[in-house]
């Protein structure tokens, strides 16, 4: 595995130059962030992207995301040119010499909490996702925490209803007739497709969400059985199912190598229910056994990109929710560390960029 950090380019508080200095990085996971979704992204665009990271002595290692448009995920008639346009923007990112690309298909939302600024007992801040605070929410009026409020009210009352005709198993055949048109694509192109799952694995808002675990991850992988069709293994997502076994996911997708990226962050389930917390990265403060994250990598002497997922925000810090600075990098030296000890306690070296 080797190690990488998101950037979310020039507006980002948080510089390349910072990223740089976090002992054992590598790689930037980044986008091209002002593309209206749909639209191709210019080969001019990502060469200037990749210029810019390689220029601060990183390497552009993973596009987190390209968006897949609503319309597709609707399955409506749009869906083809759609479809086209995103095949020619996965093309580019070959030719730029992009390995790996991640997206999600979540309908509507994308990862969702209820505060993103909860504060934890050490004082630091975090983002959380309490089941019943989000019951109270109503997506409609648009009051959701960290939500881009790129849709109208009316637009996305529109979205909302036109979803309420989407059935989970409507939003799986959407998704194969998206798949099996863009992996002959990302095939052809050198790049390797990973889906991440959805944020939190289940329904949410009268919503369909259909990557929540291993059934999922095991249908998603049959329908194009390709090495470029595989998952971004999100550990915090998954496991905030508690009825997921987020290791046991872990290795059947690393079985089948169709681990493509890795996310790796720790969650504190908490209460009766699916509630929970976004905790440090350490084992001892969630409820993921991070050295088994990790070991589980080493075991299938994993090659891929591996990024620090949310962290909290600690010593004043302030910036984009999740995405600050100073825990992610501890997050980031932590993992490489586990990484180092499981190495050695196999013999075997560090597999590095
Ligand atoms: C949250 C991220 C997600 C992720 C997308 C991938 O911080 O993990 O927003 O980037 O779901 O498409």
């Amino acid at each position: 595995m080797y190690m990488t950090f998101r950037w979310y380019g020039e507006d980002d508080p948080v510089t390349l130059e910072n990223i740089r200095q976090i002992p054992t990085m590598r790689g930037i996971v980044s986008a091209i962030y002002d593309i209206p979704v749909g639209e191709v992204w210019p080969l001019e665009r990502i060469e200037t992207l990749k210029k810019t990271v390689e220029d601060a002595g990183l390497e552009l290692s993973v596009i987190e995301s390209v968006p897949v448009p609503e319309d597709i995920k609707l399955g409506l008639d749009t869906r083809d040119q759609l479809i086209e346009n995103y095949a020619q923007t996965i093309r580019n990112l070959g030719k730029a010499g992009i390995e790996t690309v991640c997206y999600n298909f979540m309908p509507v939302f994308d990862w969702t909490r209820s505060d993103l600024a909860y504060e934890l007992e050490d004082g630091s801040n975090a983002l959380i996702f309490d089941e019943e605070e989000v019951k109270k929410m109503d997506p409609r009026t648009l009051s959701l925490p960290g939500w881009d409020e790129s849709y109208s009210s009316e637009e996305m009352n529109e979205i909302m209803d036109q979803y309420e005709n989407v059935s989970t198993e409507d939003l799986w055949d959407n998704l194969t007739y998206f798949i099996e048109r863009i992996i002959p694509v990302a095939e052809e192109a050198g790049v390797k497709m990973a889906i991440h799952p959805d944020d939190p694995p289940y329904s949410i808002f009268g919503l369909p969400r259909i990557i929540t675990g291993k059934d999922a991850v095991e249908r998603f992988l049959n329908i194009v059985d390709s090495p470029n069709n595989g998952i971004t293994m999100c550990v915090g997502s998954y496991a905030s199912d508690p009825k997921n076994d987020t290791i046991d996911i872990l290795r059947y997708a690393l079985e089948r190598k169709r681990v493509n990226f890795m996310h790796a962050r720790n969650i504190k389930l908490y209460g009766e229910g699916r509630s929970f917390e976004e905790s440090a990265h350490p084992s001892e403060y969630g409820s993921i056994d991070m050295y088994e994250v990790v070991k589980a990598l080493s075991d299938y002497d994993w090659e891929g990109a591996i990024r620090p997922d949310h962290g909290r925000m600690v010593w004043g810090e302030t910036g984009r929710p999740g995405y600050g600075l100073y825990d992610r990098a501890l997050g980031a030296t932590y993992l490489s560390g586990l990484w180092e000890a499981a190495r050695k306690v196999a013999g075997k070296d560090y597999i590095e960029k």
